[in-house]
């Protein structure tokens, strides 16, 4: 008999990119069948872009793996049970810890676009094991950021793009990569909008660019002229909001000497924008009651790329854009990501375990720690060498950092170099085919999952996703994955649990306070509270949700850590009954809950420097930006163009789907390049072409844009898979971009790569 359609539709998320907009789907018990917005999911309210559409590719994916596996010595992969793949493991472990320290071991990951619920478990593995360094996908793009921020307010910003009256995008192309909630939608308001105006610095012609008022299309790899050139005519036309700066800030003095001397003229030639349209986009900045601006890849993965995370947060502060409508505030996370695992080990009764951070520099190249996190870029080199504090292990969960890390010949190399790695994943990925065992989760729609994106002001919001299709046979939930490695190595057994799972049969208080007294008498239950949590409160959960346990410790410190905005989301009061209101509201609301409602001016409150004043002189930007006075971008002869190796488009998608089947018409893993260039090398439409950089060649067929500018070509990122199709033969379809890519083209400060600005060589391929 047919149900109704209400009946079975079914809420989750996508799990493509960051937004993870709230969905509705229907399923036949082992398929994803239909797919649709989820008007009730309190951010997302129905909107979904078309991507949304490839779930199933990736839960039926024929590359997912359903049974441990081990590395043979001819390098084949054999299928061993549970028992044997968590034993061997936490031995292997173990014994380079008892031989070189854990510091010898290297986390990576801990989460993708849609999963982070493991990472909460992978806490406790890192602390069994005396894990001190770790690294994931921040530390290719936000960590030279989260370095300016730091220095600057010490708390991450959420553009208000639904109410600003101008908006700024600095290479980031929102049309294609999203980035703030129901992003096509707000462009298209802001667009539709006299008396706003959208402002775009990107060298292409992007969907979004063709939408806005002004579009400054700097010369790749430019930005740090073009922001210097925004900010002196602020300071020079004396366009800077000079009471609030006063009121709010602190180091003003020493950034109006910098831009004071800046010759506006020559920085605009050397960006490629014309003089008087940086002026007119300046004075707009200038005259607008809000101003709210966004960076990502195509300044974070460039030249410069720490210096243009602060000139970007300048052309703000300078106008006074910061803690109100419109503008850029800071919003309030449910668990911050950048240092999850020492938040995680403070639960009540366990603050003291919170561990220091004392691992400031990276053991091999001295390269600095930001956000806890090593640059991913240094790892081949902290492992390829004969130092004594070399990296001899990892342990690597929900990434792929063989295909998605630059220099991929070289992260194999390093993988095969270790003692001994580990990999959790749902497929058999580039990176699991290195590795000394692998693991297989169960996907995020066959467990519990969540994401801790959740980077929304005023109103923050966060879903507790159940499952809807049962576990592949074979795969496990990671917080069983890791509760299991603990009792492997003889850390956690029944004699912690026991007394705490009595108390949970008796309600989440009785639970807290019992929680609270033993963490005071028995070690372990503090230091490993989210395993400790999984398996005690876990299994007084409602079916198939123990995996959300960690929640209930999340919440306990979220509401202790941000009162106010806890309490305007109606979960206030004595902190225990807070936190416990706030997880049964998230147990039981299956489209997401608002957590936080904050008020504009609480931005000032997560400053984090004295009187709650911004900094704004940062030393060491400040000198980098008097060394690019006399200096043009880098130029290698024999590599004329410059690459963009990663653009985001509508056909890309993380590399979380790997089959690339849904792509059945259009163009996919297409080389855009410029007319003019196509032609010049005796190139048409279709025609492939050779890419040769200082690292490695690729080929790949072009699509003439005049969307790019002449030099400037580009590829799209998450390509070049070696997905196992299910009769076992390979579909690789597209360019491999870090098979293109050196470890060595890095940002100074941040040790994040130049993605955007890969130096390379173009050559036609004779038709065969
Ligand atoms: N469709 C899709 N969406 C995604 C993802 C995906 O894989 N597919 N991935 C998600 C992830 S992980 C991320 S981090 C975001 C990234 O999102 P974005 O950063 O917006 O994406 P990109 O297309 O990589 O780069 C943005 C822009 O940088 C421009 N650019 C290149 N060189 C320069 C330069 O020298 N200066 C300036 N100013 N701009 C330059 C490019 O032309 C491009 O338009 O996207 C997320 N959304
Ligand atoms: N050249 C170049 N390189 C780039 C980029 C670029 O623009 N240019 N973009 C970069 C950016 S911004 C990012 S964020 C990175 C992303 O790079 P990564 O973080 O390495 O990769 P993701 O594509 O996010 O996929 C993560 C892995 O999670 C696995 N997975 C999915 N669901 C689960 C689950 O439930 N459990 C477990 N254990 N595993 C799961 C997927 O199979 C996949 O292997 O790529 C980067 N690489
Ligand atoms: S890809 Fe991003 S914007 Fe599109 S539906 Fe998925 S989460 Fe939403
Ligand atoms: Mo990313």
């Amino acid at each position: 008999m047919e149900t109704t359609e209400t009946d079975d539709w079914k809420k989750t998320a996508c799990i493509i990119c960051s937004l993870n907009c709230g969905l509705d789907i229907k399923t036949d018990g082992k398929r994803i069948t239909k797919i649709r917005g989820d008007k009730s999911h309190p951010i997302s309210q129905g909107y979904i872009c078309e991507k949304s559409q490839r779930m199933d590719f990736y839960q039926n994916g024929a590359d997912r793996i359903d049974s441990p596996k081990r590395r043979k010595p001819d390098g084949n992969y054999e299928n061993i049970d549970w028992d044997t793949a968590i034993r061997e493991i936490a031995e292997k472990f173990t014994a380079i810890k008892q031989r070189h320290g854990g510091d010898s071991i290297l986390y990576y990951g801990g989460g993708s676009q849609g999963n982070h619920l493991g990472g909460t478990y992978a806490d406790s593995t890192i602390k069994a094991l005396g894990i001190a360094y770790r690294s994931n996908a921040l530390a290719q793009e936000k960590t030279g950021e989260g370095w300016v921020q730091g220095k600057m307010a010490g708390a991450p910003v959420h553009g208000d793009f639904e109410h600003c009256e101008v908006a700024v995008f600095l290479g980031k192309n929102p049309w294609q990569s999203h980035g703030f909630a129901r992003t096509r939608a707000t462009l298209r308001d802001i667009q539709n909008d006299p008396n706003r105006a959208m402002i775009v610095i990107d060298p292409r012609r992007t969907e979004t660019a063709k939408m806005a008022n002004y579009h400054l299309a700097v010369k790749p790899g430019t930005d740090a002229w073009c922001l210097t050139a925004l900010s002196a005519i602020l300071v020079q036309e004396k366009l800077v909001a000079s009471a609030w700066l006063a009121q709010h800030t602190t180091g003003y003095e020493a950034v109006e000497a910098a831009m004071k001397k800046i010759h506006i003229a020559r920085y605009a030639t050397v960006c490629g924008v014309e003089e008087s349209l940086l002026r007119s986009a300046a004075r707009r900045i200038a005259s607008a009651n809000s101003v709210a601006m966004i960076e990502d890849l195509g300044v974070q993965m460039n030249v410069h790329s720490t210096l243009n995370s602060y000139l970007n947060r300048l052309v703000w502060l300078l106008t006074g854009n910061y803690a109100k409508t419109g503008a850029n505030n800071a919003f309030v996370p449910l668990l911050n990501l950048s240092n999850s695992s020492r938040s995680a080990s403070k639960i009540p009764g366990n603050a003291k375990s919170a561990a220091p951070r004392k691992w400031t520099h990276s053991p091999v190249t001295n390269s600095k720690v930001i956000m806890g996190l090593i640059p991913c870029n240094v790892i081949p080199d902290e492992i390829l060498t004969q130092h004594p504090k070399r990296f001899r292990a990892m342990f690597i969960e929900s990434a792929n950092p063989v295909h998605s890390l630059a220099d991929s010949q070289r992260m194999r190399q390093a993988l095969r170099a270790l003692e001994c790695s580990v990999v959790i994943d749902v497929a058999m990925t580039e990176t699991a085919r290195q590795a000394d065992y692998v693991l297989p989760a169960s996907s995020q729609f066959e467990k519990a999952e969540a994401t801790f994106f959740n980077l929304e002001f005023p109103r923050n919001g966060f879903q507790l996703r159940h499952p809807h299709l049962a576990p592949r046979p074979g795969t496990l939930a990671e917080a069983e994955i890791h509760a299991r490695l603990l009792e492997a190595m003889g850390e956690l057994n029944g004699a912690n649990y026991t007394f705490l799972r009595a108390a949970a049969r008796m309600g989440y208080t009785a639970f807290g306070l019992a929680f609270a007294w033993k963490s005071m008498r028995d070690k372990k239950v503090a230091r490993y509270a989210p395993v400790v949590l999984y398996r005690t409160l876990g299994p007084s959960l409602p079916a198939h949700l123990d995996p959300a346990a960690s929640l209930w410790g999340i919440c306990q410190l979220y509401v202790r850590a941000q009162p106010a905005a806890a309490t305007g989301a109606g979960f206030g009061g004595p902190a225990l009954l807070g936190g416990n209101r706030l997880f049964d509201a998230i147990l039981q609301s299956p489209s997401g809950v608002i957590f936080a409602v904050s008020k504009y001016s609480d931005s000032w409150d997560a400053v984090k420097l004295p009187d709650h004043k911004i900094n704004l002189n940062i030393k060491e930007m400040l000198d980098e930006l008097v060394t690019i006075d006399n200096k043009l971008p880098p130029h290698r002869p024999n590599y004329p163009f410059i690459l963009s190796a990663g653009e985001r488009r509508s056909e890309t998608s993380q590399t979380s789907i790997r089959n690339p089947e849904w792509m059945k018409k259009g163009s996919f893993g297409v080389l855009r390049i410029h007319p003019q260039d196509a032609a010049t090398l005796g190139c048409a439409e279709g025609d492939w072409i050779q890419l040769c950089t200082p690292r490695g060649t690729a080929q790949a067929p072009i699509e003439l844009t005049d969307e790019l500018q002449p030099g400037h070509v580009s590829l799209p990122n998450g390509h070049g898979l070696d997905y196992t199709r299910a009769d076992g033969t390979l579909d690789r379809r597209g360019v491999s971009l870090n098979e293109l890519t050196n470890t060595t083209d890095r940002d100074p400060f941040a040790g994040t790569p130049w993605h955007k600005y890969v130096p390379v060589r173009l050559e036609r391929l004779t038709p065969a």
